[in-house]
């Protein structure tokens, strides 16, 4: 007998044919009522896949008695009461690295794309001023920069290497230094004044909840940057 798993979110069709080959999917956005499905039949689930968004509704651990599993294809878990699953035994899995050098790409591409107003520019060509008007203002370097990561984990760093070639200057505040070559700045307000850009790539959750609130984001100024690759509930 195969065993029964929820699937919480779209998963790919790759994802689907190799889970279907194992086991029973029951999917949450297919269905009217997640919550009577649960109720009826949510003793039968043993695993459920995920992802770092929808993660799993805490109203539902009461329903899923036998779950062993919360396999979560993301890096965030936030969405997921990881506490109250350890509690109940359940072992909950994410998965860190796999794109962490694509997420640290975006945050380059997205520091670049403002230094040099790449929209903008974009929208001014693609809107004919370019012919009428003549060139777009000069935009500012991207080089030599003082960047400061707020979370230098896997991702931050990844972003701090690719910084290197701009010849940026990194700093970082995590909640405990780190050995690496970078200077650990221990509060943050004093590394949101001293950067041209602070880069964002902590976890969600309650504790960087609205963590970059209105003093750091003053202290970033007017001529700063702030990027977020991480969780938008990170910002106020
Ligand atoms: O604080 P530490 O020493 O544990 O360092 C972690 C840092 N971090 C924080 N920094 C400041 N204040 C906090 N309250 C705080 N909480 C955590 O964030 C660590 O250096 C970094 C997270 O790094 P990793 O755990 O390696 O995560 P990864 O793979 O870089 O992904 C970061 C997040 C994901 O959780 C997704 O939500 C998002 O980026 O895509």
């Amino acid at each position: 007998m195969q065993p029964h798993c929820l699937v919480i979110g779209a998963i790919t069709s790759e994802m689907q044919s190799q889970l279907e080959a194992k086991m029973v999917l029951h999917f949450v956005q297919d269905m009217d009522n997640p919550d009577l499905f649960l109720h009826e039949q949510g003793h039968m689930i043993s695993y459920i896949v995920t992802n770092g968004h929808d993660g799993v509704p805490s109203r539902y651990f009461d329903h899923l008695p036998e779950v062993k599993l919360i396999s979560n294809y993301g890096v965030g878990y936030d969405a997921i009461d990881v506490i109250e699953a350890h509690k109940r035994g359940i072992i909950t899995t994410h998965t860190p690295s796999v794109l962490s050098e694509e997420v640290a790409t975006t945050a380059l591409l997205l520091m670049l794309a403002c230094y040099r107003e790449l929209s903008f520019n974009e929208a001014y060509l693609r809107s004919g001023r370019w012919q009428k008007e003549g060139n777009a203002p000069l935009s500012r370097s991207a080089d030599n920069r003082v960047v400061g990561i707020v979370g230098l984990g896997r991702i931050g760093e990844a972003i701090a290497r690719k910084l290197a070639p701009f010849n940026a200057e990194i700093l970082y505040h995590n909640r405990n230094p780190k050995d690496v070559s970078y200077e650990y700045v221990a509060d943050l307000q004093e590394m949101a004044k001293r950067c041209d850009v602070l880069m964002i790539a902590t976890p969600g959750g309650a504790s960087t909840d609205k963590l970059i609130n209105k003093p750091i984001i003053e202290a970033v100024g007017d001529e700063g940057m702030i990027i977020n690759v991480g969780r938008g509930s990170v910002i106020d």
